[in-house]
């Protein structure tokens, strides 16, 4: 009996110390009034400006949601375009807060001071080359150039194809986006490689005519574009990582901005916990209850 009162009294400690303490990235974002968000240089349905500068975008809304977690204020970001070799860097330093700029989770990347969050899209690399060409494969490709961005994964796909199969692609590499799709375009290189859906924006929304290019695999890999946050503060790990999940989480309840006050009036535990009806969850991550 005694020692069951002793295991008792753990399991409340335990309980009772579930309230995190902020790390310093949290303290210094909510000193600063906003998140620093690494973004692109310009790819629609990922990251992109309107014309009145407003950012959209599936890695834009990433931001945007831990901005919500924490201010309750979508609008609380500053988007910084990066290009592939300025990102890690950048997060590296300080200079943002957090990357989700479809990138892509790698081993090396994970051990050299990045720590990876919860992936928001699967994703393989692919080519896209003129219809006209007549190239509908890899195994067509032999001795094509293609055009490449330097600081992504896409230039060691280019080699590790080109060596699988025996192709001697010449790789024609750029340091930013603009420049890496211009020479495309303009005939500089037979190949454009990148992530398929980056490909499948491109082609919709930079070329003349969508019609005259095609969009293929280059290896049968998946990769999982997953933003990612700094080594050493395992509290904002966690507070992206719920982020994100709250927004998986919200589609699986059913919750939506029109009727999430009425959720609210839910007597399903989890929908009471998520939306903060019942205390805790916030808390333990530094945030408000309610941060979801
Ligand atoms: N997912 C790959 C490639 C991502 C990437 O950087 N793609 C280039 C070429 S499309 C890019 O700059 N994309 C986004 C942009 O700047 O808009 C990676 O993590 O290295």
């Amino acid at each position: 009996m005694k020692n069951w009162n002793i295991g008792i009294a753990a399991l409340a400690a335990t309980l009772s110390a579930t309230t995190a303490h902020a790390g310093p990235t949290l303290d210094k974002v909510k000193e600063r009034g906003r998140i620093v968000c690494g973004a692109s240089q310009g790819t629609v349905g990922f990251g992109s400006p309107d014309d009145k500068g407003y950012w959209t975008g599936l890695d834009v809304e990433t931001c945007r949601a831990v901005a919500v977690a924490i201010f309750g204020d979508k609008e609380k970001v500053e988007f910084v375009p990066l290009s592939g070799q300025q990102r890690i860097p950048a997060l590296q330093t300080g200079e943002i807060d957090i990357l989700p700029r479809t990138l892509t989770w790698t081993l090396q990347r994970d051990a050299n001071g990045i720590n990876f969050t919860t992936p928001t899209y699967y994703e393989f690399t692919g080519f896209m080359v003129a219809k006209s060409s007549g190239v509908t494969k890899v195994e067509e490709m032999t001795g094509a150039s293609v055009c490449v961005q330097t600081g992504s994964t896409t230039e060691v796909v280019v080699n590790d194809v080109s060596t699988k199969q025996n192709l001697k692609l010449n790789p024609v590499v750029f340091d930013n986006v603009a420049a890496t799709r211009q020479a495309f375009f303009s005939g500089r290189c037979d190949a454009l490689i990148t992530d398929a859906a980056a490909l499948a924006s491109v082609r919709a929304t930079q070329s003349d005519n969508p019609d005259d290019y095609v969009i293929f695999p280059a290896t049968k890999y998946m990769d999982a574009l997953t933003p990612a946050v700094r080594h050493g503060d395992d509290n904002w790990l966690d507070i992206v990582n719920w982020s994100i999940q709250a927004l998986l989480n919200a589609e699986l309840y059913g919750i939506t901005q029109a009727n999430v006050d009425e959720m609210m009036g839910s007597d399903d535990p989890r929908v009471k916990r998520f939306l903060g009806m019942e205390p805790g969850n916030g808390k333990a991550l530094g945030l408000d209850d309610k941060f979801a």
